[in-house]
């Protein structure tokens, strides 16, 4: 008899192709993967014999579902809600939901798959999930917001709990948002329990959680200039976006004495020679999570320079902190960034460097921190909120913060366990791939064909 066994990488990247027509976001993050894996377990039939890439990158479970929500206007409007639990090997499905037009089926199933990577890579007992819909929060008032959140989540609290599923935000869904989905699944199920993370302080949030992916991305660039006995001090730095993470990752790089030149949001970017301050970022938090304002203001107010439509990559810069959406650093991109000098990025956005980015950054062996092991803070403090909320207690905010150091470094550990090549360049990627790989797999053995 002949036994189906996964050996080949291209006869696995056909199956998936296949078997998920279309999905090209999704086949990029599994393909990001399983160049590293089939490598690895070559010599290591059992995980072979098991099929474990093949269970790992068919989900568990893909749920859908309509969203109908009444606008001020009194229109009837409807948009496609998801969930996708895509592996609960280790601990309760985890992870965040996105509102942006273009979410589709294939850009949550390569945040669940990658995140399933990340949250092993923390240490902590999550599996990987994403969520989302196609709504647009742009432009609408609060109360929009409200109803859109009541309804999306009278569908989802169905498959969510404390134990099963906990959803967090991403991007278009911030504080504001988890407010409302709490509130709705409270309502539903007469319950207070930490079905949500990112929630606020009022009720039941972690101190840090705001912070944690910025910070977290910085943490681990220092790491890595660390590890060449470097640091970020001095050093120009070109960031991307101008919510949550960017902001974060700015206000982190500043207090190490980087200097942040641009700040960017789907309009374009700033370019501020003088660099961006606490002051000048403190006005970037107001205009983007209370004013919802467009960047450009930015530029207006403080007389930086304003680039319409583009993004910062032009900008000379020793360090890239990508932190706006997935695929915005191209193949040219990432050729402009190096021969301006560029000596690291970390990757603050989910999947923001494209195959042909990593290629180049790769081939010209620069600093290349990885999404699944960058921004790894912020999930990692989601975890800890969800323990917190187990044991009803509050931890104080310098504990947190502690905590999201360590484990930035301990990640930053695994992938030198697993990444350092001969002659001491470290590949981060095949690091993070191997080392989120190991611990789920593992866990997927103990539980036989399930
Ligand atoms: P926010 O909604 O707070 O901010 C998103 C930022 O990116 C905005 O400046 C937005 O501009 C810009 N942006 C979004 N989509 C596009 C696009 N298609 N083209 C150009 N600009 C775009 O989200 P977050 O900061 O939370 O998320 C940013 C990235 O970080 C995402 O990849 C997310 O998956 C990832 N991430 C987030 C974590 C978190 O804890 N929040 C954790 C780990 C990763 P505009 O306002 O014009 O839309
Ligand atoms: O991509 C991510 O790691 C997040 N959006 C955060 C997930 C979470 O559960 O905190």
């Amino acid at each position: 008899m002949n036994k189906k066994t996964s050996t080949n990488f291209d006869i696995f990247m056909a199956w998936l192709i296949r078997t998920n027509p279309g999905q090209k976001e999704f086949h990029q993050a599994v393909r990001e993967v399983a160049e590293h894996i089939f490598p690895y377990i070559e010599d290591k039939p059992v995980y072979q014999e098991m099929r474990i890439m093949e269970r790992l990158s068919e989900p568990d479970r893909v749920i859908s579902f309509r969203v109908c929500w009444e606008d001020k206007d009194g229109n009837i409007n409807i948009n496609r809600g998801y969930r996708i639990q895509n592996n609960n090997a280790i601990g309760p499905y985890k992870g965040g939901v996105r509102f942006h037009p273009s979410v589709n089926l294939s850009i949550l199933k390569f945040l669940a798959f990658e995140q399933t990577f990340k949250n092993s890579l923390t240490g902590l007992p999550m599996g990987g999930a994403k969520g989302g819909s196609d709504f647009n929060p742009k432009g609408k008032t609060d109360r929009e917001v409200m109803r859109f959140c009541q309804a999306f989540m009278s569908e989802l609290a169905a498959h969510i709990g404390h134990d099963k599923d906990v959803p967090a935000g991403d991007i278009g869904v911030g504080p504001r948002e988890i407010g409302y989905l709490f509130g709705q699944y409270k309502r539903l199920t007469h319950e207070f329990t930490g079905v949500l993370t990112g929630k606020g302080m009022e009720y039941g949030g972690s101190h840090g959680r705001i912070e944690a992916t910025g910070y977290g991305t910085v943490y681990f660039l220092e790491d890595m200039l660390k590890h060449q006995g470097k640091s970020p001090k001095g050093k120009t730095c070109v960031i991307s976006g101008s919510g949550n993470v960017a902001q974060y990752a700015c206000e982190k790089a500043i207090q190490l004495g980087a200097k942040v030149v641009t700040l960017s949001d789907s309009n374009g970017f700033i370019y501020d020679k003088d660099g961006v301050t606490q002051e000048k970022l403190e006005f970037v938090k107001e205009l983007k999570e209370v004013k919802r304002g467009r960047i450009s203001d930015y530029a207006k107010k403080f007389g930086a320079e304003f680039y319409q439509g583009k993004r910062p990559w032009g900008v000379p810069c020793d360090i890239a902190l990508p932190c706006a959406t997935q695929n915005e650093i191209s193949g040219d991109e990432a050729k402009t960034l190096l021969k301006n000098g560029l000596i690291a990025v970390s990757e603050g956005a989910n999947m923001p460097t494209s195959l042909e980015g990593i290629r180049t950054f790769q081939k010209a062996k620069i600093l290349f921190a990885p999404s699944k092991a960058a921004n790894a803070g912020g999930v990692a403090i989601s975890g800890l909120e969800m323990s917190q909320n187990r044991a009803r207690l509050t931890w104080k905010a310098e504990e947190l913060q502690k905590h999201l150091r360590r484990i930035m470094t301990e990640v930053h550990s695994k992938c030198l366990k697993y990444g350092e090549e001969k002659g001491g360049h470290v590949n981060y990627l095949k690091g993070a791939n191997i080392g989120g790989f190991k611990k789920v797999a593992d866990a997927m053995l103990a539980y036989g064909v399930v």
